[in-house]
């Protein structure tokens, strides 16, 4: 590929494709050519470029320790901004943009008030998107993902839709409290007037599209996962969970203001004239359906193929992979099932653990090596699962497996507790081997059976020692991706490459795959490590007694809620 395609025609070859991304901490967006080329980025920080709206990291966090909101109106008035600037360096640009996108930051809602459908679609040009809407949210700021205050809802919708793993099986997650279920739910009880003036409920990413779109756009199957309100297999709002979401309200009053529920590749339509009037964004261009964070990062590394993994790690960790829908297990203990965006036919398993890079650092600090070169040479000294020891660190209460408490446990060959281990390499290597071997347990609970490429990114995804680990525990190859530090708004403009083109076949739910819409080489992935034969055949056994003992170190603690 790279050159036109059987079916491209010249000025199709000139397209090009926006991808918006509005994170938490602002809004960032890629342009690429039809080939994968990126031709122009940009970005702003809502707490540096929007200091006005005084948010901290891109949000509101409350006294009480658990309520986390974000003003709904900023993300306007940031679309504004950015698109101005691009129209500042670059107006060649917006003039070609064939279709446009967005991901945004997962769970995040956005509440639009009564008659806000029609201020939409009639934005004038000659006033802001800020002037034009500050009054169409009936509530100001909206939850977000950092928000943890809805635990009594979360225990309230289990108990009715038949426990955590009831709630799971029918969404794809048990009841979560930065789900927008939960916070649904919470208003229903605490502020019933807000949702009477409520016309309809977006997610932040379908937020981005329905602005784009001068009207309401429909939240996708992907971010809708990240409701619990979606059926995860019918790709429709879930009766039992709408009810239990709405508690004295009728499940279909719910239903009308949350839309439809639209395949991620869907064409909602049109730009606005808004954004053609004004920036000279192509009068052609077409929105399609936006998604979340994490789908978008899925989308941004062409990760497509069940089996495929990213491990990204950062801060905390996180795992995402390719599982056919059909094969994929919902779990009421741990981790999200989500739509993939880019292929209606899987899903994509996702595991957040707070014991990431912080803990890897701390580990480090504790062995005295006082370098990362010191560790991974005392790491890469010790053989393949460092003489039978395990360990499981907790330096954080985890999310993965649930663990409420702060702990380290230590373990010899023949399972014996340990307060400390012989020599720093063994503390070393069994903490790496710890952190992969838990991923690799846990992400086969969600279904995951066969593993064939780990993509590694975040922060200590340089470090090649901890690559080559991550190679021999999960028995596979491990990349690294050249996409650049924009893989989420990267992912926003693929999708909008794919629904067009998947749009222009005529398709509905079926999409033309990345793969043959893009070159191979748009994918930019670097081989970094291989398995080592003899280490992933010692990993393969270790693995049962990793599994078992972990069941016993969390019988040790009661699980967090
Ligand atoms: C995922 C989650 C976060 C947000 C970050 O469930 O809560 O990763 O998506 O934007």
């Amino acid at each position: 590929m790279g050159q036109l395609t059987a079916n491209q025609t010249s000025a199709e070859s000139e397209e090009l494709f926006l991808g918006l991304d509005s994170s938490t901490q602002g809004l960032k967006c890629v342009v690429m050519s039809a080939t994968g080329a990126v031709v122009h980025e940009e970005g702003l920080n809502f707490d540096r470029d929007l200091s006005w709206y005084k948010t901290q990291s891109g949000c509101y966090a409350e006294a009480d320790g658990l309520t986390v909101t974000a003003p709904s109106i900023m993300f306007a008035e940031a679309l504004d901004m950015l698109l101005g600037r691009i129209q500042a360096k670059a107006p060649q640009v917006l003039a070609k943009v064939a279709a446009v996108s967005a991901s945004g930051q997962q769970h995040g809602s956005v509440y639009w008030g009564k008659g806000a459908r029609g201020t939409l679609k009639a934005l004038l040009p000659s006033s802001s998107l800020k002037d034009q809407l500050k009054d169409s949210f009936s509530r100001n700021n909206g939850p977000i993902w950092r928000d943890s205050s809805t635990g009594a809802d979360c225990e309230a919708m289990e108990r009715e839709c038949g426990g955590a793993q009831g709630v799971a099986d029918i969404t794809g997650s048990r009841a979560y409290e930065r789900f927008t279920g939960s916070q649904i739910r919470k208003m229903a009880r605490t502020s019933p007037q807000i949702l009477d003036k409520t016309e309809r409920i977006s997610l932040v990413s379908s937020m981005l599209a329905s602005l784009m779109l001068g009207d309401y756009a429909p939240i996708d199957g992907s971010d809708a996962c990240g409701m619990n309100l979606m059926d995860l297999r019918g790709m429709a709002w879930s009766p039992t969970l709408l009810a239990s979401c709405f508690p004295g309200r009728s499940a279909q009053e719910l239903e009308t203001k949350l839309g439809p529920v639209a395949w991620s590749h869907q064409v909602c339509g049109q730009v606005s004239s808004y954004f053609v009037s004004k920036y000279g964004l192509n009068p052609k261009c077409v929105v399609v359906a936006s998604t979340g964070d994490n789908p978008s990062t899925i989308a941004g590394l062409q990760v497509e193929k069940a089996g495929e993994v990213v491990v990204s790690m950062g801060t905390s960790d996180t795992v995402l992979a390719v599982v056919p829908l059909d094969q994929c297990k919902p779990s009421g203990e741990e981790g999200n099932i989500l739509r993939n965006p880019i292929d209606p036919n899987t899903c994509m398993a996702m595991l957040c653990y707070k014991n990431g890079s912080v803990t890897r650092e701390k580990v480090r600090k504790n062995a005295a090596l006082e370098t990362w070169d010191a560790f991974n040479a005392a790491l890469t000294n010790t053989p393949a699962g460092s003489h039978g020891h395990l360990a499981y660190h907790y330096k954080e209460a985890e999310i993965t497996p649930r663990f409420n408490s702060t702990a380290v446990f230590r373990f010899d060959a023949n399972d014996r507790p340990l307060a400390a281990f012989p020599n720093q390499g063994i503390e070393a290597r069994s903490a790496i081997e710890g952190q992969f071997m838990s991923m690799r347990l846990h992400v086969k609970n969600l279904g995951l059976t066969s593993i064939s490429k780990v993509i590694a990114t975040g922060g200590a995804s340089v470090n090649p020692a901890l690559l080559q680990v991550m190679a021999s525990v999960f028995n596979c190859p491990v990349y690294v991706s050249d996409a650049g530090p924009n893989t989420a708004a990267l992912g926003a403009s693929y999708r909008a490459l794919q629904g067009l083109a998947s749009h222009r076949q005529g398709l509905k739910d079926k999409v033309l795959p990345l793969g043959q819409i893009l070159p191979d080489s748009s994918r930019k992935l670097k081989l970094m490590a291989e398995p080592k034969a003899g280490d992933a055949r010692v990993y393969d056994q270790l693995l049962k007694r990793y599994a078992s003992l972990e069941a016993r170190v969390l019988s040790v603690l009661p699980v967090a809620k």
